[in-house]
């Protein structure tokens, strides 16, 4: 009989081990299930997605090209509020608060703007950073490194309460590279040579 005594101990640990995958199993299925709300959590804390692939991309420090002194005062606005670059340049924004109050420069997309302006009319004195942005405490200066990967316009603003609406707002214009295309990325360069 020892074989049978064999077999089922050897049914029993099979039972066994098919039980402990089980739960493993439903384990697993757990985390997949945490994962995403995890994800969807964080997201919704840290609010809008503020789409640096729209309007270009944190820049290396290493790469800067030029550097571009912005002034921001009290009447809300921002000095220069029109600034020109070219695609491809990766800027270092000076930006330097000479007003009494907090200001910031966010650069993005008009949409991404007022929907984070929206956030912060919510939660007034909410902190908030992020590569596309600095905000500045009175008297004080900070720094943007920004890379303008697209041709086109680039907005940016201060989210403070009140002062986008108060015409705290300004533009970037990218100008097209010379001998570039629009969206390079996709380009394999086959079209223009034969093999
Ligand atoms: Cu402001």
């Amino acid at each position: 009989m020892a074989t049978h005594e064999t077999a089922s101990a050897a049914l029993v640990k099979t039972r066994d081990s098919l039980d402990k995958d089980q739960f493993m199993s439903k384990k697993s299925i757990h985390a997949a299930l945490l994962v995403p709300f995890l994800m969807a959590a964080t997201a919704a804390m840290a609010g809008p997605d503020h789409g640096s692939g729209s309007v270009g991309e944190p820049g290396k420090a290493s790469n800067v090209t030029r550097t571009i002194n912005v002034d921001m005062t009290d009447n809300m606005r921002f000095t220069p509020a029109d600034i020109s670059v070219q695609q491809g340049e990766t800027i270092r924004f000076v930006v330097k608060n000479s007003g009494a109050v907090k200001h910031e420069l966010v650069l993005g997309t008009p949409a991404e703007l007022k929907e984070h302006y929206a956030m912060m009319l919510k939660m007034p004195g909410m902190e908030h950073a992020d590569d596309n942005m600095v905000s500045v405490a009175p008297g004080k200066t900070g720094e943007i490194v920004w890379r303008f990967t697209k041709s086109g316009k680039v907005d940016f603003a201060c989210l403070q309460p009140g002062h986008y609406d108060a015409g705290m707002k300004g533009l970037v214009t990218v100008a097209q590279r010379a001998g570039q295309k629009a969206e390079p990325a996709k380009s394999d360069g086959h079209g223009s040579h034969k093999h």
